[in-house]
């Protein structure tokens, strides 16, 4: 009988690549979407108008992340064998703004579906994302699954509740449980408000006499930035294993914001610094340390390696969007 997995935050960017990875491995895949969300224009689109996978290997069910109730009853009912918990409110500076519906969601839906599992039955695994961003400012660098974690934003704040209640529930239980702890993973699914995308999309248009300038915030920014198509390969391994644990997703390399500019707009045969301008409130808060991941334990224990290099993930994002701009000027 073909395994049973049941995704959280299905229509986002890492939702749809897990849904097609899992898919592709033969598994009946159910997807948590809320009331509002129709799947017109999300990134399972293209699946929900698949006759051959809708409704015969690809299910939805309807619930809100706040009510614990209608989540029992789904999870109660999908009876799934893996669970992989990916919803959150996931952009940092907007949770500066919208903190606590950002530990609502982000922390404490995991606390209610930790506490659910308690109910299923025995045996059922469970995948939390969790992110970099619970290093915030980090103590170490590379930061491995043993550093502990210094968040400074509410979003690393309700990522780094998240993670440890997921370690109690696995220690005090004995439960099937393991934390990804997640670095920044791209790709053209990506969100227009994070930088890669941002930068993607505005080379694009640029290029394409749509846009004639980008403003965006430090450039001297780095980052560990992967793609997310190899890290939703690495969720998968994560629940493969006999024993549960957490695992560093990352690539081990840091890059700039200036890096991406370069990519990006060489890409489009353009020079970023005849377009690019900086403004204060895309800044944030100086970043003291560098978030910065050593995936050393995922590569020996999951036999996890990265497919995609930073270079050819930006280009494929830029790329993408000039297709679909074109597509919408013509
Ligand atoms: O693309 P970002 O907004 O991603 P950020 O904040 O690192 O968070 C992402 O990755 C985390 C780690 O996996 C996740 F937990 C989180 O959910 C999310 O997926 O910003 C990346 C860097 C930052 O240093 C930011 O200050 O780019 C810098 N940046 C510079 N200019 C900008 C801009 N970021 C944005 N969004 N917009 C700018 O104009």
């Amino acid at each position: 009988m073909a395994k049973r997995a049941l995704i959280t935050g299905i229509t986002g960017q890492d939702g749809s690549y897990l849904a097609e990875w899992l898919l592709k491995q033969g598994y009946e895949v159910h997807g948590l979407v809320r009331r509002i969300n129709a799947t017109g224009g999300t990134h399972i689109e293209g699946l929900c108008k698949d006759p051959e996978i809708f409704n015969r290997r690809l299910f939805l069910h309807f619930a809100e992340l706040r009510e614990a109730s209608a989540l029992r009853r789904v999870l109660a009912d999908v009876g799934a064998d893996e669970i992989y918990h990916l919803a959150a409110q996931s952009h940092v500076g907007l949770s500066f703004d919208m903190a606590e519906i950002t530990c609502e969601i982000t922390a404490m839906t995991t606390l209610r579906l930790l506490s659910i599992l308690r109910d299923l039955p025995v045996g059922t695994r469970f995948f939390h994302a969790s992110s970099s961003e619970a290093f915030g400012r980090p103590i170490a660098s590379p930061q491995d699954e043993t550093t502990p974690f210094n968040p400074v934003n509410p979003y690393g704040c309700a990522k780094a509740y998240a993670t440890n209640m997921a370690r109690v529930y696995r220690e005090n239980y004995h439960f099937h449980i393991s934390n990804g702890i997640l670095y920044n993973h791209e790709s053209p699914r990506r969100g227009e408000n994070f930088v890669t995308r941002k930068i993607s999309r505005a080379a694009a248009a640029i290029k394409l006499g749509l846009a004639k300038d980008l403003v965006i915030g430090s450039i001297d920014a780095q980052r560990d930035w992967g793609h997310a198509e190899d890290f939703t390969r690495g969720m998968w391994l994560a629940l493969q294993q006999s024993e549960p644990g957490d695992y560093i997703f990352a690539t081990g390399k840091l890059h700039s914001v200036r890096d991406i500019l370069e990519i990006a707009f060489n890409t489009l045969g353009l020079k970023w610094q005849d377009f690019v301008t900086q403004d204060e409130k895309f800044m944030r808060p100086p970043e003291l340390g560098q978030l910065l991941g050593n995936p050393a334990k995922a590569h020996q224990v999951l036999n996890w390696h990265p497919e995609w290099t930073f270079e050819r993930m930006i280009e494929q994002m830029v790329r993408s969007d000039f297709n679909t701009l074109s597509a919408q000027k013509r």
